[in-house]
Formats: structure tokens, sequence, C-alpha cells
């Protein structure tokens, strides 16, 4: 079985590559750079394909993303059609995201960054916000991740609402489904958690209009895709006061250029892309399995949908 691995950095495909190798005996797994024979390869194993690419092996069988989301595979213009696409999840994956989103929502619900401010004039200013279950947070996307982190959000006492496209329900969580209820969905929250998947619906879909629909002074997280948001709409909103701060963990361009005005913004977090990143070991494992059972019988627990993008 040939796999061939690539991800952006080539520290990390050899990484990769020995993860793997010692995870499968016996399979011949090595760096697409280092593929002698193009033909012999039926496995591909990558984070952000080059264009074009995949479209170099001719007998390619199965795509596997080393990450959740598929629309870095999908973004490829050349992508062979009809080759199945494997994400990659599991419960570390899942956890560091609880971790996350607890760990920002908290931040903006306690005032952290008025708080900080306040320890840096030497202010003894003391904030006083509303306990947790009078704070509406909302997650919007509930696949795996989004469904534990408003899971998270709802065992810490918030308010939790849930969006997405279709039914799911979730215990403590006041779930939406479809685009009807949007709106209702918006309406009074105060702390909005982006998880949607990237597709062509869910592209720009956090812009004026939507920040609009929030509570007055809302804090916006947006730990999905940097295509999710309207940069100049959250720089604008944040202007107006009408949203409080943001913290963003993904962005259009990463890493995210230096010269952006994200990067200085008072009222806005940067994180490179940290929120649940896999590691080797982990995620290794997860991948393993998911291709023997690949090779075995055709499918695996973690298969995506390419036509519904996620
Ligand atoms: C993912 C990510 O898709 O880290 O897993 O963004």
């Amino acid at each position: 079985m040939t796999v061939a691995v690539y991800l952006p950095s080539e520290e990390k495909t050899h990484w990769w590559v020995e993860m793997l190798q010692g995870l499968l005996p016996g399979w011949d797994i090595a760096s697409i750079e280092d593929i002698k024979d193009r033909a012999a390869v039926k496995h591909a194993v990558v984070w952000r394909p080059r264009p074009g690419d995949l479209a170099t092996f001719p007998h390619l069988e199965v795509i596997v993303s080393i990450g959740a989301g598929i629309d870095h595979v999908l973004a490829d213009p050349e992508l062979p059609a009809d080759v199945p696409i494997i994400r990659t999840v599991g419960d570390d994956l899942t956890q560091r995201m609880r971790e996350y989103v607890a760990l920002h929502v908290l931040r903006h619900h306690r005032d952290m960054p008025r708080q900080l401010q306040a320890q840096a004039e030497k202010d003894w200013h003391a904030i006083v916000v509303p306990v947790a279950p009078n704070r509406t947070v909302g997650v919007m996307g509930l696949g795996n991740l989004g469904a534990a982190a408003a899971e998270t959000l709802s065992g810490l006492g918030f308010a939790t609402r849930g969006w997405s496209k279709s039914e799911k329900t979730i215990q403590g969580v006041e779930t939406y489904a479809g685009a009807g209820t949007l709106d209702a969905f918006l309406s009074g929250c105060e702390i909005l958690v982006n998880l949607l998947p990237l597709t062509d619906a869910t592209t720009g879909i956090l812009k004026a209009d939507l920040f609009g629909k929030l509570a007055p002074g809302a804090c916006v997280i947006n730990c999905a895709r940097g295509g999710h948001l309207v940069d100049d709409d959250l720089l604008a909103a944040l202007k107006s006061g009408h949203i409080k701060q943001a913290t963003l963990d993904v962005f259009h361009i990463e890493p995210l250029p230096t010269d952006h005005p994200f990067w200085d913004h008072p009222a806005i977090t940067v994180t490179p892309h940290v929120a649940s990143q896999i590691d080797a070991a982990t995620g290794g494992r997860l991948i393993a399995a998911n291709l023997k059972s690949f090779a075995e019988t055709g499918t695996c627990p973690d298969m995506a949908d390419a036509a519904r993008g996620y």
C-alpha cells in the first residue's frame, strides 16, 4: 500500500511519515516529495494539499484529511473526482476544542480583557457580571466539535443555544435548525462561537447583518475557518461598539500577515489556529485505524461527505 503524506511544513511531513510507518508496518509510506512511482499511490494523507498534487496519483483510492475539516482538500481545483475523503476526528480533538471554547467564553463572560486593563492601570476595579445561567451563548455548527463545545458550555451553566443545518438534540442546549431559525438563534445571543464547516452556504456568514442581530456588546469567537468571517465587517462592528470583543483562531490567510489590523486591535485576541490541533501520536493512531479499516472494508467511521462539504 503506498501512502503519500503532505503537510505544508517539511519537518511536520517527516514527523507524520515516521509516525505512520511505526503504526502501519508493511505499508509503504513516504512524503509526497519522495514518491518515485506515482501510479502506486493509493492513499494520500494531507493537510492543505498543494493544488494539483493529488491529481498526479492516477490510482488514488482515498484521501485522508489530517484534521476535522475537509475544506482544505476540496479547495484544490484539480481534486480528482469521486475519491472518498476521510476526516480525522476523535476524543483528543474534541477535548481540545472543549477547552478552547470554555476558556474564551469564560474570558469574555467574566470580562477579563477589561479586568486586565484595570490591572495595567493599577485600578482596583471590581467587574461584576451576570452568573452563567443569565448569559446567553450560542454555538453555530453542531458537528462533533460544536456539539461538544455546546455541551461543555451548558455544563458550565450557561444558557446555551446551538444552531445547525439539520435537527440536533443535545442535553441542556436549546437547538435551532435551518436558515429559517437563524434570526431567532442570534437574537439576544451575547457570546457567539462559530464551529460551522466551511461550505458555499457558510462562507462569509459572520458579516454585518449577522453581527447586527446579536445582543449589543456581544463577543464573537471564531474557531472554524477564516472564510466564515468578513474581516472588515467585524472591524466596523467593533468600532461601533455593537461587538465588544472577538477571539479569532482562524484567518483567510494563515499565518496571519503581519500587517493585518487584527494583530494590533485592542478588542481582538488572535491565536494561531491552535484551538484544536491534532497531535501526531493520537492523530496517527486514528489515521492508521481508518486507513486499515478502509483498506479492509472500503469504509471507516470517519468518512466525510464531499458533496455536503464536511
Ligand atoms: C481541523 C482544524 O480541521 O484544526 O481539524 O482546523
